[in-house]
């Protein structure tokens, strides 16, 4: 791997990650017990949530996917020239590759990543087939306050938020990071951001309950993973994959249910388990078009566009910064 590469990223918020421990004694020991799905991507997890984006139920990806290709050029003309185009979370490149396929003026792509070494693979394939852009990694919360690279300073900025994300905030978090993130992207700035709409619960139950089962490991990762970091005793054939749609609060609500009354060690800790009780991996919150807009009104955006894909899954929506 290039060392230059690596030496050039860009390291803010070194300290995340640090509070893993801390986190799921904290979850596990509260009521009803909780722990964030940002564990849920250690390597064998971020290999399970690829095959969920292949699997038949999962349309997210796929229908994302499709606008980015059906509606480049329409999506392109929100991109200045000579723009920055910052993506939040980034990961795998597929669908930045659209846009840029598109928008062949973007000078610097700057990808926001905790995880640095998705960042680097990634960085030095987009250098190779795009020569003329300037390809600026971050490592970093892409939650919390970062700064830009120096060398994209003077250019206009765009944010790119895709795969319904943002879902996994709650709704008041969610309007706190738009608002952050026209903060970081500045004055005239577009977002482009993806959102999966509110829909049939039985296709929602489906997508997050698949018939292969890859769903249901993905969520009991976090307990080998846990067995792992942690020095914990999982016995992960006592608990149990739960999600479905709760469609007061327009959500998908995952769990794991204990199978049995039982005790678990982690770290030392002593966690005990009613039979049926569940720990609460996530929340992966919908969005029809009109409240979302709302949403985005409220955290200083204006809706300047809006791309379904045919069926009216999901949403590709953008944003201009509203008080400009
Ligand atoms: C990555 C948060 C968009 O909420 O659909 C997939 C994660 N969880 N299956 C989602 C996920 C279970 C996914 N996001």
């Amino acid at each position: 791997m290039a060392a230059q590469i690596q030496a050039a990223l860009r390291y803010e918020g070194a300290e995340a990650g640090s509070s893993f421990a801390g986190d799921v004694i904290a979850g596990l020991t509260a009521r009803p017990k909780r722990l964030s799905p940002k564990y849920f991507y250690d390597e064998t997890g971020a290999q399970l949530f690829e095959a969920i984006t292949a699997l038949p139920e999962y349309y997210l990806t796929r229908c994302e996917l499709e606008i980015l290709r059906e509606r480049a050029p329409d999506i392109a003309r929100f991109f200045p020239a000579d723009s920055a185009l910052v993506e939040f979370g980034s990961g795998s490149s597929k669908k930045v590759r659209m846009l840029l396929a598109a928008a062949p003026t973007i000078a610097a792509y700057v990808p926001v990543d905790i995880s640095s070494q998705m960042l680097i693979q990634e960085a030095e394939e987009l250098r190779r087939d795009h020569p003329r852009l300037a390809v600026l990694p971050v490592v970093a919360d892409f939650t919390q306050p970062f700064s830009l690279p120096a060398a994209a300073a003077g250019m206009p900025h765009t944010g790119f938020f895709p795969g319904s994300t943002i879902g996994n905030f709650e709704p008041h978090d969610a309007a706190a990071f738009l608002r952050h993130a026209g903060r970081m992207l500045g004055p005239g700035a577009t977002l482009l951001i993806g959102i999966d709409l509110v829909k049939d619960a039985s296709i929602l139950n489906a997508a997050y309950d698949d018939a292969a089962g890859v769903t249901a490991k993905f969520n009991l990762n976090l307990l080998a993973r846990i067995n792992r970091g942690l020095d914990a005793d999982f016995d992960l054939d006592a608990f149990c994959h739960q999600a479905f749609y709760n469609s007061e609060r327009a959500r998908i609500e995952m769990h794991l249910a204990s199978r049995k009354r039982q005790r678990v060690r982690v770290c030392g800790r002593v966690i005990d388990f009613r039979a049926g009780e569940t720990i609460h991996t996530e929340n992966s919150y919908k969005y029809t078009a009109a409240s979302f807009k709302a949403l985005a009104r409220g955290s200083g955006w204006v809706p300047v566009a809006a791309w379904p894909d045919p069926q009216g899954y999901f949403l590709v929506q953008a944003l201009a910064r509203g008080d400009d």
